[in-house]
């Protein structure tokens, strides 16, 4: 009978203290932010997935500084992440989608900046359908040594140390980059711990899934319009049209981007003119993961991760994905943008 040769499991502390030997003068201060945010996600998981036993399903009967209803889920997820960050002494400041300012953790120090959509797509909680948490983490500039300022979180996608996302699905995934590949790890609840299941995930160069919700069709621009009516024809190489996948949790819908490819699209709209999902805590971590697993992400005109911000909770459009994908819908956006300008 063939030997199956059965790599030993590999947990994620395991990996993180394996990656940051690769780096002699590493301080270890990352590797320990990451484990926190493990074990944050870890406790998260454990009440996600027995919300419906335990009372914390349902509104917190409040609003979050965007006048959406705060799910008593979405604020023990921040609450545990903002903890778990807090502990170690290295976060100087934290920017969550539950929270209108930074989340100061020291007044001086703390080397790092952590922004955060601790529980994305929390409107599909009580419909037992995918969430997920979100994070995104910078050096500070200035050097951490004067007073924390939300200003020094105004910095450039391209400027992430680290980014990430846990989807709580059917099973408890857990992604993250430092720019050298994206790895992905699943939750073995027997031990508590998440185990390594692909070191570097390459997302496909083209796939045949578009993701849009396509309720706001009458008010996108006529290049998408043409783009997704384009999907809709026979694809020559798969000689059958795309596939409509859309959960409306954006973790989920960009993690299945990762593995089977396609793009994820999220454009401005009449209801959302600068789009609706947020730059720095949802936009920037997700393209810093798919770029680094070699696909592309654009706001339709420039790289999300090329963006200066103005603002902590600003939003942007996205188009992210395949590069093959994401290279053809900036095609139609620019072609047709020039026959709108033409015939105006
Ligand atoms: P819509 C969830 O509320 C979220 O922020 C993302 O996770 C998701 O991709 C998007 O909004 C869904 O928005 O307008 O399609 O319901």
């Amino acid at each position: 009978m063939e030997k199956r040769s059965v790599e030993r499991l590999v947990t994620l502390e395991e990996f993180i203290i394996q990656a940051q030997n690769r780096f002699p003068g590493a301080t270890g201060e990352l590797s320990q932010l990451l484990r926190d945010i493990g074990l944050a996600a870890k406790i998260i998981s454990r009440e996600v997935n027995k919300a419906g036993i335990t009372n914390i399903l349902g509104d917190q009967g409040e609003e979050n500084i965007h006048g959406e209803s705060v799910k008593k889920l979405d604020v023990f997820a921040d609450h545990q992440l903002i903890s778990a960050l807090k502990r170690s002494l290295i976060t100087c400041m934290v920017i969550s989608e539950e929270n209108e300012g930074i989340v100061q953790l020291r007044s001086h120090g703390g080397k790092y900046i952590v922004y955060l959509d601790p529980l994305d797509g929390s409107s599909n909680i009580d419909v037992n359908v995918s969430i997920g948490s979100i994070f995104s983490v910078y050096m500070r500039e200035p050097r951490y040594d004067s007073k924390v300022n939300e200003s020094d979180a105004l910095q450039p996608g391209k400027r992430q140390v680290a980014a990430g996302y846990v989807l709580y699905g059917s099973s408890t995934t857990l992604a993250y980059t430092t720019g050298l590949g994206v790895s992905l790890f699943t939750l073995d609840p027997s031990i508590g711990e998440f185990i390594l299941c692909n070191r570097n995930v390459q997302i496909p160069e083209k796939g045949t899934i578009y993701s849009i919700n396509e309720g706001s069709y009458n008010s996108w621009e006529e290049g998408l319009k043409r783009y997704i009516k384009y999907c809709q024809e026979e694809d020559p190489e798969s000689n059958r049209p795309y596939s409509a996948r859309y959960i409306g949790s954006m973790v989920a819908d960009i993690h299945r981007t990762l593995i089977k490819g396609g793009i994820f699209i999220y454009p401005h709209s009449k209801r959302y003119p600068e789009g609706k999902l947020r730059l720095m805590y949802e936009c920037n971590p997700l393209s810093f993961i798919i770029e680094q697993a070699g696909g592309r992400a654009s706001n339709g005109e420039v790289r999300i991760m090329d963006i200066y911000p103005d603002a902590i909770h600003q939003r942007t459009p996205i188009y992210i994905g395949s590069p093959e994908n994401v290279t053809r819908v900036l095609d139609f956006l620019k072609e047709f943008k020039e026959e709108e300008f033409l015939m105006s």
